[in-house]
């Protein structure tokens, strides 16, 4: 349909798309930058969505039972800005549309969660947005089975690109929620055939109807600009049984020059452009100036819903006080009291038992303790259950036929897991981990960093940490993932080296409100460290003396878990010499760091000569604590890789690769 019969048509829906639409072409303008293409092309689609289907109240953006929203195409972020400013959220002002990506303002370049209520998740990485869904839509099911329809009965709406579906994260996300059923979710392609470089099909040829068909999905189309067939077909997906993928015809930039080109993908700037596309629309006023009767239907339709929310508290305070009292907590993040009795008689039990033992398996025991006591964890592993240990028995699974089930087979989908856990976090009422490989770090990288990006507490259950992990040989033995992750802001990276250090790391990262997890734990078996019991927990302080020199201090040995047995045993041949050596236990760097500058000189006084012991690389971290903070305090060494490593049984590796207790005594000797 063109333009003008659309007009004709639909004179009112029209002027409410164009509101969105010039005022992404005022913002993008204003800002110099932007893209203008994506919104101008899907506001057909948005407008009706949120006319005529989303469920939200814009003056209750936290409504736990809302329909959420995910823009995964985020470089269209004015769509966004723009649907939340119409409606009405407080947050979103006509000063922050005005202000679209400056400096201190909500609007920034791509959607950023906790920038602005409305925006459910931070997007612009291509394919984010998709993963996340998934675990919207899993979080919503659970609780859904496990509250009760009149709580928990809305819907995941995700808007995609060409880009979106190229990316391979689209692959896990759109398989694993084929597989899982999951009926309230609804993804919306913008099929405008462009991207960056040109048509689509000079890179891909895919059947994207085709492609979800396959993977299960209900498969539906429209025109993505009649308002007419955006309804039939968002009425007959949400009436679908499974997951409803709606391929939406679109055309970028519409009604500008640049329409059905790759020139309409970025920012529309030039000023005539801009002038001559409001005339096209008949749309005659100032920038950033929507008429009242456009700006009223538009605040009308951020109201609608408020009947609805209304009605929903009134079930909601109908629920048993106890369901009540868990909604409310698992919503707010707050962990249940009982945790910390549990954690410390778990931690008594593990001095007094002192067993020799894997961190994974250190692992399954503690989330044994948890897992009965804290019902909003959800866990999951890569198709690795049985080596990441993350699976407890009172978990059931997660099926279309349990709901109620809190362990996810995400199958071979690390990148997927890790963007659906983002999903299950943001949505709330859920505290999802998950695992694999620590050198499949790799695969989920992306959304890890968005985890930490966003502040969001999810925890990655990374096991078979290093060499240690033997004959499955250097593609599998992490070298630089420790550093990797410590490189990254806003994320705590635990190396436990006992049962003990694991129930704390646990007892942090399942406590955390903003800052995501990564657990670097051990295949192979490790001695109890941690035989005396204190209740406080020493891992939250990142590193404490865990052996004291005998006689005057000459050496400080640091380790993080399966090296400090190594640490220990030279710290043995180096007292039998009669050297004075302090053994510093360093499981987490970042929580080490936050202390205050006392407590670290206290831990690591300048004097001593420093050997630290890991097996990863020197970098990302470790120059701070051996060479001291200003960088000349320290004569320091360092145990651990600078090459990949290899394929033998671990204690040939441990050997070749130099990181024993012997090449520690030699090293700190050489130095004293
Ligand atoms: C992972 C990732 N790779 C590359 C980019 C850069 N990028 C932003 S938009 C875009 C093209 C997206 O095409 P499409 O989804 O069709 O958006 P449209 O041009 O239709 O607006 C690219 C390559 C990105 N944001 N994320
Ligand atoms: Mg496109």
């Amino acid at each position: 349909m063109d333009i003008n019969t659309l007009r004709a048509q639909h004179p009112e829906h029209w002027m409410r798309a164009c509101a969105i639409r010039t005022l992404t072409l005022d913002a993008v303008a204003a800002a110099n930058s932007g893209h203008s293409g994506m919104p101008m092309g899907m506001a057909d689609v948005a407008t009706v969505l949120f006319g005529q289907h989303l469920k939200f109240d814009a003056s209750a953006p936290h409504w736990p039972d809302r329909d959420r929203f995910i823009l995964s195409a985020g470089h269209g972020s004015m769509l966004l800005y723009a649907l939340l400013h119409l409606t009405g959220y407080e947050d979103m002002t006509l000063d922050q549309i005005k202000h679209f990506r400056q400096w201190g303002y909500r609007t920034a370049g791509h959607p950023e969660y906790g920038h602005a209520a409305g925006i459910e998740t931070t997007t612009g990485p291509l394919g984010q947005g998709i993963g996340n869904a998934v675990g919207f839509a899993i979080a919503e099911a659970n609780l859904r089975a496990i509250y009760g329809a009149k709580v928990v009965n809305h819907h995941t709406y995700v808007i995609v690109g060409d880009g979106c579906l190229m990316e391979g994260v689209s692959q896990e996300a759109l398989t694993l929620a084929g597989k899982q059923q999951l009926d309230h979710l609804i993804v919306l392609w913008d099929d405008n055939g462009i991207t960056i470089d040109g048509k689509v099909s000079m890179a891909d040829v895919t059947d994207q109807k085709a492609r979800f068909a396959a993977s299960g999905w209900d498969v539906f189309d429209c025109d993505g600009h009649d308002p007419v067939d955006i309804d039939r077909a968002l009425t007959a997906a949400k009436a679908s049984p499974g997951p409803a993928f709606v391929a939406c015809k679109t055309h970028i930039a519409l009604g500008s020059a640049a329409q059905d080109t790759a020139k309409g993908h970025g920012a529309l700037t030039d000023a005539k452009v801009v002038a001559d596309t409001k005339a096209a629309y008949g749309w005659d006023y100032p920038a950033f100036t929507i008429p009242a009767d456009v700006k009223s239907q538009w605040e009308a339709i951020g109201a609608r819903g408020a009947a609805t929310r209304a009605a929903w508290e009134a079930g909601f305070a109908s629920l048993p006080t106890a369901k009540r009292a868990q909604f409310e907590r698992v919503f707010s993040g707050e962990a249940p009291k009982q945790l910390k009795s549990v954690i410390t008689a778990f931690k008594k039990q593990a001095a007094l038992d002192a067993p020799k033992l894997a961190t994974r398996a250190a692992s399954e025991k503690v989330l044994s303790a948890i897992n009965p006591v804290m019902p909003e964890t959800i866990g999951g592993s890569a198709d690795l259950t049985g080596s990441n240990n993350t699976k407890t028995p009172d978990l059931g699974v997660f099926s279309p036929e349990d709901r109620k089930g809190r362990y996810v087979y995400y199958g071979i989908r690390e990148h997927g897991m890790a963007a659906a856990m983002n999903g299950l976090a943001l949505h709330g009422g859920v505290r999802p981990y998950g695992g694999t490989f620590m050198c499949f770090t790799d695969y989920a990288r992306p959304s890890m960093r968005l985890s930490a990006l966003m502040g969001v507490a999810v925890v990655y259950a990374m096991t078979h940490d290093s060499i240690g992990l033997g004959e499955d040989g250097p593609t599998h033995q992490p070298v630089e993932h420790l550093a990797i992750s410590r490189a990254t802001p806003n994320t705590w990276v635990f190396r436990p080296c006992d049962l003990v250090e694991t129930a704390e790391a646990w007892d942090l990262a399942l406590t955390s409100k903003s800052t995501p997890s990564v657990l670097a734990l051990s295949r192979q078996n490790l001695p109890a460290m941690r035989k005396i019991h204190v209740a406080a927990n020493q891992t939250a302080k990142g590193a404490y003396v865990l052996a004291e020199a005998t006689g005057p201090r000459k050496v400080i040995l640091i380790a993080t878990g399966s090296e400090v047995e190594i640490a220990m045993k030279a710290r043995d041949l180096l007292q039998a010499d009669g050297v004075g050596t302090r053994v510093v236990s360093m499981p987490c760097m970042e929580m080490f760091a936050a202390q205050d500058e006392a407590y670290r000189r206290r831990i690591l006084p300048p004097g001593p000569v420093r050997v630290a012991i890991e097996a990863g690389v020197r970098a990302g971290g470790w120059d701070r604590w051996l060479l001291g903070e200003r960088g000349r305090e320290g004569k320091a060494d360092f145990v651990g890789m600078s090459s990949f490593g290899a394929s033998a049984p671990i204690d040939r590796l441990y050997q070749e690769f130099g990181i024993t207790a012997e090449a520690t005594v030699a090293k700190a000797r050489a130095l004293l």
